[in-house]
């Protein structure tokens, strides 16, 4: 055992972290923002458009939370420099990074055009790589800090229609267990969170779908779409001393689909 073991509750406290979230305006990222600042984190809102990077930081401050916002493009090598040196400038270091920023594109892959293809992997994959590259030395310096890569049910298995989306979730899972075998030498913990199918705007054509509602709620053995807040405690948990040991994991926050044939 270690000799500074906290005790139980505080192995979950956050207080004094920093932890950056991308794609954190809305919908799951927004959802884990929340439930790392209510853990006593300071989170950073990362988003693309400088109005909804406010405006949803804006909302944890009016409750009372520790919050701030910064605009960042997962797809842009320089905006991620530019967030990230902001960030570092204000003299914050950057203990929790969560790679959220993701998109879904939904056509027979047959009909899937080169640049249509490029995006998903580039925002869905090449983005997590471009920010753990930026975000690490520092956490490799300091050796301390963990990465949080939102992996999807799709990093095990396919459906019809979001092949590109698919293949972008499978490579954000080896992505997830490669760092992790590179950066456990420093104390760096990497992992992923696997949702199943959340109740999410990205999920809306999905949810208003009667066919695929009654299709997730039959092959879903807890018979239903998860919440947001759902993901809160696996992503605390991951962000927070509790998990001081656990590296290159996938945790399948997914009401017990992937266990089901
Ligand atoms: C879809 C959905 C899924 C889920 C999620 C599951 O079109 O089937 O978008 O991909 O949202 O990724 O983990």
């Amino acid at each position: 055992m270690s000799g500074d073991a906290p005790a139980a509750p505080s192995l979950f406290d956050l207080t004094g972290r920093t932890v950056l979230v991308t794609g954190a305006a809305r919908g799951l990222g927004f959802a884990m923002a929340r439930g790392f600042a209510e853990a006593g984190a300071h989170v950073i809102i990362g988003s693309r458009d400088r109005s909804t990077v406010d405006a949803s930081a804006n909302r944890l401050v009016a409750d009372g939370l520790d919050a701030s916002g910064v605009v960042v493009d997962v797809t842009s090598t320089a905006s991620i420099e530019h967030a990230v040196a902001a960030i570092e400038d204000r003299r914050e270091s950057i203990d929790v990074l969560v790679n959220n920023a993701g998109m879904q594109h939904r056509k027979p892959v047959e009909t899937f055009s080169d640049d249509e293809w490029t995006r998903i992997i580039d925002t869905n994959l090449g983005g997590a790589f471009r920010m753990a590259r930026r975000v690490a030395p520092a956490m490799l310096r300091r050796r301390s800090g963990k990465i949080i890569n939102i992996c999807s049910l799709m990093s095990e298995v396919g459906r019809l229609t979001i092949v590109p989306y698919t293949a972008s979730k499978g490579g954000l899972k080896m992505l997830t267990k490669g760092l992790a075998v590179e950066f456990g030498p420093h104390n760096v913990q990497v992992n992923g969170i696997g949702p199943g199918y959340f109740a999410t705007e990205m999920n809306q054509a999905l949810l208003d779908d009667e066919t695929f509602d009654a299709f997730v709620r039959q092959r879903t053995p807890m018979g239903r779409w998860a919440d947001p807040h759902e993901l809160v405690g696996t992503a605390v948990f991951l962000a927070s001393r509790a998990s001081d040991f656990v590296t290159g994991q996938v945790i399948y926050v997914d009401g017990g689909i992937l266990a089901s044939l």
